[in-house]
């Protein structure tokens, strides 16, 4: 017998709570403390899978791609067993070798240098928006009121992000329902799954339409992609899958992560006026918003090996639930932390994940927050929420559907 094998294992502690749930979906804060508080790992016996909540383990978990593997895919489902609803992508659902060279092509694509040239237009356009919405709305008395999701989260992105990519501007009503519906696949095959059932082929054929190169603009992300092909840094079969992860995986997300950073500051009044004083910390309130809203809030591995994570076994083949958004909120590595501080370091928090699949469109992200955020704080002297905000429920997402809002202007 093994070392390992001899040393003591117990049962991993088990929970019938469900995440996909409604409720769960729509306030996981409790089911969170919960599941962080039975251990390192947890059996979701409504699943047969493993869950990880606390910082620390699920850091590790998402550093180790030799036993907790994407290859079989990063939702419930296992591809060994089951088909997915699309041709896996190239990059989140593979492991080494496969993963390397579409993971080396996209991050240089949508690496920091790269993205210097769209700073100055991103910025411009920022302004452009902020200032329309306050001409268009015809402030009463120096407030305006608006909704902060259609008006600006949503608003922004679309503005910017295709267009880098190179798309031609036609069908972009597409692309937010495409996305919704690749984050609610990796939860269960539930009525958020089933809601798209009627829409989907069309979804589909629309966005796969898009990768192709005759359909891109040639200066953008896609164009930059396919000539990685035509330098055989990647195959002509990768290219438009690797577009297609740019459609997927970098609109809803970024509308999410936008809007946490509006409803953050206009819930913590002295932050903001802080930030209106210090503006160069526009970065550190956006990074803060990510580490608690963590708008991508979990995503599954699957087991390579029975793994021993503490004195529990995972047993081969098995998926484990990482809760990222719990990660981010654990209090064993964060002090308060519910609260948004501008004071505090938020490095080390995986909104963006951990490890070789960290967010490769992370510097995409944080440059149309922090634009958006720097066109607002000049022109607006406070946020303020009128009315309660309303969830947009996802398997995947965390993020609001209606987020009403109050802007003094300065
Ligand atoms: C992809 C992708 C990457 C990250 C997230 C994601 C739907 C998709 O490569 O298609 O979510």
């Amino acid at each position: 017998m093994s070392l390992a094998a001899e040393q003591h294992t117990r049962p991993a502690p088990v929970s019938e709570l469900d995440p996909f749930i409604p409720e769960n979906l729509g306030a996981p804060g409790a089911m969170h403390h919960q599941l962080r508080e039975l251990g390192p790992v947890v059996h979701l016996s409504a699943y047969n899978v493993y869950a990880m909540a606390r910082y620390e383990e699920v850091r590790e978990a998402l550093e180790n791609w030799q036993e907790f593997s994407s290859g079989a895919g990063v939702g419930l489902s296992n591809f060994r067993y089951e088909k997915p609803w699309r041709p896996p992508s190239v990059l989140l659902e593979t492991d080494p070798p496969r993963h390397d060279a579409p993971r080396a092509v996209l991050s240089k694509v949508l690496g920091p240098r790269q993205l210097r040239r769209f700073r100055e237009s991103w910025s411009q356009t920022a302004e452009s928006l902020v200032s329309e919405i306050i001409d268009r709305r015809a402030p009463s008395g120096g407030v305006l009121s608006l909704e902060a999701v259609e008006d600006l989260a949503e608003a922004y992105p679309l503005r910017v992000f295709p267009r880098a990519v190179g798309l031609d501007g036609s069908g972009l009503e597409h692309l937010l329902p495409y996305g919704d519906h690749a984050f609610n696949a990796f939860g269960p095959d539930n009525e958020l799954v089933a809601q798209r059932a009627e829409q989907l082929p069309q979804l589909i054929g629309w966005v796969n339409e898009q990768c192709r190169r005759e359909r891109l603009s040639d200066k953008g992300f896609g164009a930059d992609i396919w000539q990685a092909a035509d330098r055989l840094d990647i195959t002509e079969e990768q290219a438009p899958l690797i577009v297609r992860s740019l459609l997927t995986a970098g609109v809803d997300t970024t509308v999410y992560g936008i809007a946490a950073v509006l409803y953050h500051l206009a819930t913590n009044p002295e932050e903001y006026q802080r930030l209106r004083r210090e503006p160069q910390l526009a970065r550190a309130a956006v990074e803060e918003a990510f580490r608690l809203e963590s708008p991508v809030q979990t995503f599954f591995r699957t087991a390579l090996s029975d793994v021993r994570v503490g004195d529990v076994v995972i047993p081969d083949g098995h998926k484990i639930l990482m809760f990222l958004g719990s990660a981010n909120r654990d209090p064993r590595r964060w002090e308060d932390p519910d609260r948004f501080d501008l004071s505090r370091d938020p490095s080390g928090h995986v909104a963006f994940g951990s490890g070789l699949h960290q967010c490769v469109g992370q510097h995409v992200a944080r440059l149309e927050a922090v634009c958006l955020l720097q066109a607002i704080l000049p022109r607006v002297e406070s946020l303020r929420l009128p009315e309660e905000p309303t969830r947009h429920l996802n398997n995947t997402l965390q993020g609001w559907e209606r987020l009403p809002l109050e802007m003094t202007l300065a």
